[in-house]
């Protein structure tokens, strides 16, 4: 029998009892729930997950990244930073005994945090206003880890970012074909092909030591910033599993593909796709003003490079799992993992044709200072 999210809520050093528990939507990894508590007639919430194991087979290296980043960050703010402990921190909240995660029967590692309130997050960027909040957010996220060694984080998913591994894996699971959908991704698989040179443009540099190693968010994409529900202001960025060395590049990458269109990450009809240069711009100037600081020109010459390689590794990771038999990212239909490839290629192609109307835009930026 699953375990009961109240009994394991039951667990945490949560402050009053745990009254009810509400599924929480969102994310294509965890099971995640909201908790509410009373105590003394005051309400508090709680995020509970239950993390993926097959994602994140090493829990505890993954919370041990986790602690520690949220440590620095807690004792590293700089003048402007929100005030450790303050509401727009997110914190741990320990299981009862002590541990930062609790087991439940069936072997399933689950964890705690506070719930941020009184903020709203999104699956799509509405206005240009988020667009340049969320960037600086995640800038400011990436300038408050620069004190803390790459070194000190594991590897919990090794090769995240590695494009050319992506793609030997597509290829990998094109030919072995498991579960006979590959006569379905035709069209995807040579779409694919013909974008192949991006693969390595950042991963090679990076291999090279051209451009250097840094800690990243690795997964930062607009519905990973919460934003204030009354002022509007980008308060936090969450999900912090896949924080591990990498570069700020993988990190702007995912804000272009994820912030630059209206439209969702599966659409069905890719054929409507739209890459809107305004939000791209707004977006462009939130994050250079909070990032321009710690970049080397290796890494902004690279910044639209880092949208279309990820935007490319996206439909690659979507497809391969499609060809996989969906056994990665949490589905609810059959052929939702290629309506999202398809929709990343359609994205893609849009920024092929505009590449140069956004370097414009970013050398535009960066001279403003
Ligand atoms: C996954 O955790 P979630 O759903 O925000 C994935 C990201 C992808 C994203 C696509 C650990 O993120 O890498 O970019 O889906 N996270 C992991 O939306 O694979
Ligand atoms: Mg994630």
């Amino acid at each position: 029998m699953a375990p009961d999210p109240l009994h394991i809520a039951e667990r945490f050093q949560t402050e009053g009892e745990p009254t009810d528990v509400q599924p929480h939507p969102g994310g294509h990894i965890h099971e995640s729930w909201r908790v509410a508590c009373r105590q003394h007639g005051v309400r508090r919430r709680y995020l509970l997950q239950r993390l993926n194991p097959y994602v994140f087979p090493d829990s505890a290296a993954l919370m041990r990244n986790i602690e520690r980043v949220l440590d620095h960050i807690a004792s590293s703010s700089a003048p402007g930073d929100p005030p450790s402990g303050s509401r727009e921190a997110l914190s741990l909240v320990a299981a009862r005994d002590g541990a930062s995660t609790a087991t439940d029967a069936t072997g399933g590692v689950w964890r705690m945090f506070n719930f941020i309130e009184s903020t709203r997050s999104c699956e799509t960027v509405a206005t240009a206003h988020d667009a340049r909040e969320a960037g600086a957010a995640f800038a400011r996220f990436q300038r408050r880890l620069a004190g803390l060694s790459p070194s000190q984080l594991s590897f919990t998913i090794p090769d995240f970012h590695h494009t050319p591994k992506r793609l030997a894996a597509l290829h990998d699971a094109a030919k072995k074909d498991p579960v006979g959908r590959a006569a379905h991704a035709r069209d995807e698989l040579a779409q694919i092909a013909r974008h192949e040179a991006l693969a390595g443009l950042i991963q090679q540099p990076l291999d090279a030591g051209v451009l250097p190693l840094r800690i990243a968010h690795n997964d930062a994409k607009i519905a990973n910033v919460l934003f204030d529900a009354d002022s509007g202001e980008a308060i936090c960025v969450v999900d912090l599993d896949t924080v591990m060395p990498g570069s700020p590049l993988h990190d702007f990458g995912d804000m272009m593909r994820s912030m630059t269109s209206r439209r969702r990450e599966d659409e069905t009809d890719s054929a409507e796709a739209q890459l809107d240069l305004a939000l791209f711009e707004a977006l462009a100037e939130g994050y250079i003003r909070e990032a321009r600081g710690f970049l080397t020109a290796a890494e902004t010459a690279r910044l639209t490079t880092a949208g279309r390689v990820i935007t490319f590794e996206q439909a690659v990771r979507f497809l391969t799992d499609y060809l996989s038999g969906d056994v990665y990212y949490r589905t609810q239909r059959p052929a939702q993992n290629l309506d999202r490839a398809r929709s990343q290629l359609a994205l893609l192609d849009l920024m092929m044709r505009q590449q140069r109307e956004m370097d414009a835009m970013i050398d535009a930026s960066l001279r403003r200072g």
